[in-house]
Formats: structure tokens, C-alpha cells, sequence
């Protein structure tokens, strides 16, 4: 692909989280320099020579005093791009798996003003040859995010993306880590952000640096707790009133028995209970989490303001 005309165009800023990649950093800041005006590399408390090298290929180190994680690393690349005034920022990973060839490719859609948020899918690239477990894996990490965040996307895991100023100024994530895409995910569809999707080139030759059954699991169960974070009914609600169902039913099976033989069936009784007492726990969790839910929304906040004024009117 051809590199990008400078002259005219909009600050173009790459960033590229980045721990322990001394072996690849270098020659990826320096693939990236073609095709952007800056580079910046987020150093995430690396204790190789990774920011050393990243500085002399001619990036600007922004260095994390020690190892926070993946998802600290994407929220400081966004801070940097809107510290540094990205028209569009683009990040992509420091370990030599995404190919700065794609940044014209991936920079394109914002630059034409049709996107907000552009996501370079591994999986719209044919000739990318990935593992099986990882492709198992990543299809699993999809569904949950796709089905659990409304926002339908092929990829939901890369780590090669673009954004526009207007995705900068809305995109502020608390992940710490890998589950930090996934969450982006969900601000995506909160914030009503234009998505596109583009092929890129992923290069795995490499062994994985983590266990792929962990790292699943942990982002997996991330996008649990932030899909009962946004739908507590659901997910606790639901579940209490399944309880509650089955708790009458064994209440009246109790009251049936008793009538019949006027003999008290304990056992049924204790059922009556306990699916009784769950219902009222489920029930308890769901209206505490959509009350917290409200306050962080500032919604609660709104209506008490509503009320201190009708109250000083009267
Ligand atoms: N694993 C990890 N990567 C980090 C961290 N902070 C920044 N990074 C960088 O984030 C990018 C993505 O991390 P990777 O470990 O390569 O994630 P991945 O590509 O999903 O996994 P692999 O297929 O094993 O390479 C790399 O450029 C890392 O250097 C961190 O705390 N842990
Ligand atoms: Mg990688």
C-alpha cells in the first residue's frame, strides 16, 4: 500500500502499547513513521531495553513506572492523543503482529468522514493464517461481546484500531486488562460512535505469551460482569423470579399435603424457603445494582436536584 501524502492531511498520531518488546519495537516504530506524523510508544513499566529502543527508532517514550497492564496502556495512548491533538489516532501492538502497512487502509474511513472508530478485523483478511484454538477462541469472545454489548463487530479483540478526535474525546475506559477491547465495545454503542471495519495482516509466529484458556476466561468473565453491570434485572432479576416460581409451587405442594393428610411435608416446606429467601436475595442485588448504576449515571443525582427544587419553589 502506498504511503500517505503528509502535506495535506490531518495529525495523524500512532501509539503502541508496549511491554518487554525490545526484540520488535524498533522496527515496528519505524514502519509506523512512514505513514503518520508522530509515533508515540507507551512504555507499560517494561524492564528490557524496550523504551530505549523505541527512542532511538524515533518515538516519544511515554513511560508507565511499573507494569499496569494492556488496558491501562490503551487508556494512556488515548490520553496522549488528546493531549497531543489527534485528528486521528491510531494504535496498534508493539510485538510486530500487526503490520504498519495497514495504517493508510485503516486511517482511510475517518479521513472521508464516515467513521468515528475504525476496527482492523484479523478475520475480513483471508490470507491471515491463524491458529485454530486462537480462531475457537476469539469466535467465543465475539458472541459474548457481540450479543452482550449490542454492537455487532467481526473483532473484537484486536488491538489495531484508528480513531477520530470525536472518538477521542468520548472513549474513557477503566480496564486495566485485555478485557479493555471488549469494553470499548460497549462505549462504542453507549457513546453512538459510527464503527467501520477494515482487513489487516496479523503475523503469529510467535508462541503465545499467555495461556489462551486464561486469557479467555478472564476476558470472558470481564464481559460478564460488565454486561450485569449494565443489565442487573436481568441477570439477577430473572433468576429471582424463577426462585419465587418455584418457591410458590412448593408452597402450595405444602398447603396440598397438608390439607390432604394434615401432616406438615418438611421437606417441601424447607424448599418453600430457601427458593423464597433466594428470590429475595436476587431481587435485593438487582434493585441495589440499578440504584448504584443510576447514581454513576448521575440520573439519581438528577432527581434529587429535581426535588430540591420543586421543594424551594413551594
Ligand atoms: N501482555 C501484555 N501486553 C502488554 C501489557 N502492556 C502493554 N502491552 C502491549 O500490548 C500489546 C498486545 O499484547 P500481547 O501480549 O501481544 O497480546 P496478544 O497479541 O493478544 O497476544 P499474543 O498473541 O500472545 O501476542 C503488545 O504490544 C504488548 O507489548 C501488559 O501488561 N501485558
Ligand atoms: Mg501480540
Amino acid at each position: 500500500m502506498e504511503e500517505v501524502n503528509r502535506s495535506r492531511s490531518p495529525r495523524v498520531i500512532v501509539a503502541i502499547p508496549c511491554f518487554n518488546e525490545e526484540r520488535f519495537i524498533g522496527s515496528v516504530v519505524a514502519k509506523a513513521k512512514r505513514y503518520v506524523d508522530r509515533v508515540v510508544v507507551i512504555d507499560d513499566g517494561s524492564t528490557d531495553d524496550s523504551a530505549e529502543v523505541a527512542e532511538a527508532a524515533g518515538a516519544t517514550v511515554y513511560r508507565h513506572p511499573k507494569n499496569q497492564g494492556y488496558g491501562a496502556a490503551i487508556s494512556s495512548a488515548l490520553e496522549q492523543g488528546r493531549t497531543l491533538g489527534a485528528e486521528v489516532l491510531v494504535i496498534l501492538d508493539g510485538d510486530g503482529q500487526h503490520d504498519p502497512k495497514d495504517i493508510p487502509r485503516l486511517i482511510q474511513p475517518i479521513l472521508e468522514g464516515k467513521a468515528d472508530i475504525v476496527i482492523g478485523s484479523r478475520f475480513l483478511e483471508k490470507a491471515n493464517r491463524i491458529p485454530l484454538y486462537r480462531r475457537i477462541g476469539q469466535r467465543v469472545l465475539n458472541t459474548a461481546t457481540n450479543v452482550s454489548s449490542g454492537q455487532k463487530l467481526t473483532d473484537s479483540q484486536s488491538g489495531c484500531r484508528a480513531y477520530s478526535a470525536a472518538a477521542l474525546e468520548k472513549l474513557k475506559l477503566s480496564e486495566r486488562g485485555m478485557a479493555v477491547s471488549s469494553q470499548m465495545q460497549f462505549a462504542i454503542k453507549e457513546a453512538g460512535l459510527r464503527v467501520a471495519e477494515v482487513p489487516i495482516a496479523v503475523l503469529y509466529a510467535e508462541k503465545a505469551k499467555r495461556s489462551p484458556v486464561g486469557h479467555g476466561v478472564n476476558v470472558f468473565t470481564r464481559v460478564l460482569v460488565l454486561f450485569t453491570l449494565r443489565h442487573p434485572m436481568v441477570i439477577f432479576g430473572t433468576p429471582a423470579l424463577i426462585c419465587w416460581g418455584i418457591g410458590l409451587w412448593f408452597g402450595f405442594r405444602t398447603l396440598d399435603i397438608y390439607s390432604d393428610t394434615n401432616k406438615l411435608a418438611s421437606g417441601h416446606a424447607l424448599a418453600t424457603i430457601l427458593f423464597c429467601l433466594a428470590g429475595l436475595l436476587g431481587l435485593f442485588a438487582a434493585l441495589m445494582l440499578q440504584a448504584m448504576r443510576e447514581l454513576i449515571r448521575g440520573e439519581a443525582s438528577d432527581i434529587v436536584k429535581q426535588i430540591y427544587k420543586k421543594i424551594s419553589r413551594e
